[in-house]
């Protein structure tokens, strides 16, 4: 019932928001790895909720246990199960809305699917579920950079009208928002502060870009690497659209300018995201996610119950004013997945092709 994703590399995740814990299943990572609980902390931190006051205030711990795979500190091959329990859910503030739809949200799809729903935090639909997305992308950002060399970062590229005026690698982690510019964070601070005090909510854009993927890896025809990406970044809560390079501006280009010249040295630009055929061409590989505004407002909205009866709908509890704030790390982590599980494939299929000259340094 599509809970898992990819090939070689193989994830499951599974919870709900208000239920006892979540969890996820890597299946296909391969043995000798390093793996220890404090390899996730630092990503689930940089996700979690309440760590600023532009974020849900939900307080979790998001401890990591790994209840398998990983035998004196190695993963073992076999698979890596790892759990994370709910410790802080308030499943009182759902009451209000349990017998009605939330105008933008999953309440009426997944009420349509299955016929009926768990209210409770939004159940599976919750964006608590990209906890075990990070996680397990903790593994595959960690075998890529040793195995490859691999580095997956992301940074929030825009909030409803707001874009960075420079892109400043150093200063992305020293705010909540994984904000590129420092000079503009004030800025963003009082812009999130009035937005949360007017009980409405905002879109957002993240940038992910990893460097160091060698030409080669994603599968034509129907494993393309940007198909895959695409899906992937899709499959978070959310997310609204998925750009590869320059993504819709190639429309207004000339093929003049987007096609990548390239010279002895290297390309002389990256307009095609470091993708070409579907496969990594040894550029970086470019991404931006778009992300809705968030669904849950304590602004009322016009709607219908599940009796068909026009109500009032009115979204109590500890939301995300911005989900793209906290959403740097999970489609880092979705981006890492996918390589690592295309880097699998291409070691499977073409492993024995080994490296083909000329290299045209990225
Ligand atoms: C979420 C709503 C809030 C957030 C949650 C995502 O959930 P709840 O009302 O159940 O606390 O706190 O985020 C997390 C718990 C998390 O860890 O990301 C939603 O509707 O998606």
């Amino acid at each position: 019932m599509s809970n898992t994703f990819g090939r070689l590399l193989r994830v499951t995740t599974f919870g709900e928001s208000h239920g006892p814990a979540i969890g996820c299943v890597v299946d296909g990572c391969p043995p000798g790895l390093e793996l220890a609980p404090e390899d996730f902390e630092r990503d689930l931190q940089r996700r979690a909720t309440g760590r600023s006051r532009h974020t849900s205030q939900r307080r979790e711990q998001d401890a990591v246990e790994i209840l398998s795979g990983v035998y004196e500190g190695r993963t073992t091959g076999t698979p890596i199960a790892l759990l994370v329990r709910n410790t802080d859910a308030r499943s009182k503030d759902y009451d209000g809305i349990a017998d009605r739809f939330r105008p933008g949200h999953a309440d009426y799809t997944y009420w349509q699917k299955y016929g009926l729903r768990d209210p409770r935090g939004g159940g599976r639909a919750s964006a608590r579920e990209t906890t075990m997305r990070v996680a397990a992308g903790v593994i595959a950002k960690k075998w890529l950079s040793l195995r490859h060399g691999v580095l997956v970062r992301g940074y929030l590229a825009q909030i409803g009208t707001l874009v960075p005026r420079e892109c400043d690698w150093a200063s992305v982690e020293r705010n909540p928002f994984f904000w590129p510019d420092a000079e503009q964070v004030p800025e963003l601070e009082s812009f999130m502060d009035a937005l949360r005090k007017s009980g409405d909510s905002v879109g957002a854009r993240i940038s992910v870009i990893a460097s160091g993927v060698p030409p080669g890896w994603g599968e034509p025809v129907y494993g393309k690497l940007d198909a895959e990406i695409a899906a992937a970044m899709m499959s978070i809560n959310a997310a609204k659209g998925v750009e590869i390079g320059d993504g819709f501006a190639s429309v207004m280009q000339r093929g003049s300018l987007h096609r990548d010249e390239a010279s002895a040295q290297g390309f002389l630009s990256n307009h095609a995201g470091g993708i070409l055929g579907g496969i990594s061409s040894g550029q970086q590989v470019v991404v931006s996610v778009a992300f809705k505004p968030t669904s849950s407002l304590r602004l009322p909205a016009r709607g219908v119950d599940v009796r068909g009866n026009e109500v009032e709908v009115v979204t109590t509890g500890r939301h995300d004013p911005c989900v793209g704030v906290r959403a740097t790390p999970i489609c880092e982590a979705m981006l890492a997945l996918v390589l690592m599980d295309q880097a699998l494939r291409h070691r499977a299929q073409c492993g024995d092709v080994g490296e083909v000259a000329p290299r045209i340094p990225g």
